[in-house]
């Protein structure tokens, strides 16, 4: 049996709810195709995720790796194709916003997710879920938590499937936040990136 490090995220931004958090916690411990599933969960925070990401790698010994974030306003859920050397934007949890900040000052611009994108698209498709890959993850937290995977196993030499998803509001959020946005439910979602996981290397 394989194992599966899941990443989930707390909620940020004023928002009440992180439907990866959720995600996270209920698949905790099953098992999905090849796949054990050990979760996670990351706090919105450009010092201490990356710390906590890479001390959960350590711990766990994954087979696999797949982060998930809340993309508000994505109405699809999205497979991220590439990670970029950058943090910028929006202040963090613990107040800190950072302007065109390099996450690793000698790392390569950018790498390409190793996750199989294209088949979980086309597999989420083919089962009813709208999905697209999508070319950027943005440069808060959930691009620092790719980047800094991707930037580990290349360094390592560690030719491992690794990435990102980006997930859409869930119902739950949009009514308790209040704000209009397009939704998923809850259960949705979780299908969803069950599937996703179906998509991993089972040798
Ligand atoms: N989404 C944010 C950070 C945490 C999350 O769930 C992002 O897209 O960067």
């Amino acid at each position: 049996m394989k194992t599966l490090l899941l990443t989930g995220f707390e909620p940020f931004l004023g928002m009440p709810i992180n439907p990866t958090e959720r995600i996270a916690k209920s698949l905790d411990g099953e098992t999905i195709g090849a796949y054990k599933i050990k979760s996670v969960l990351l706090p919105v925070d450009f010092e201490k995720s990356p710390v906590e990401l890479m001390k959960a790698f350590h711990d766990v010994k994954p087979d696999a790796v797949i982060s998930l974030g809340l993309a508000a306003g994505r109405d699809a859920v999205t497979p991220e194709r590439i990670a970029i050397n950058i943090r910028d934007g929006a202040p963090d949890n613990n107040g800190v916003a950072l302007e065109d900040s390099p996450i690793d000052d000698s790392g390569q611009d950018g790498y390409f997710s190793t996750l199989p994108v294209r088949k979980m698209v086309n597999l989420l498709k083919e089962n009813g879920y709208p999905a697209n890959v999508s070319n950027s993850a943005g440069t808060y937290l959930c691009n620092n938590v790719m980047y800094t995977m991707l930037h580990h196993l290349k360094t390592e030499g560690l030719n491992m499937q690794a990435g990102f998803i980006h997930i859409p509001a869930s119902h739950d959020l949009v009514v308790e936040g209040k704000k209009r946005m397009p939704s998923w439910s809850q259960r949705d979602l979780e299908s969803a990136i069950r599937l996703a996981i179906e998509c991993l290397d089972a040798e």
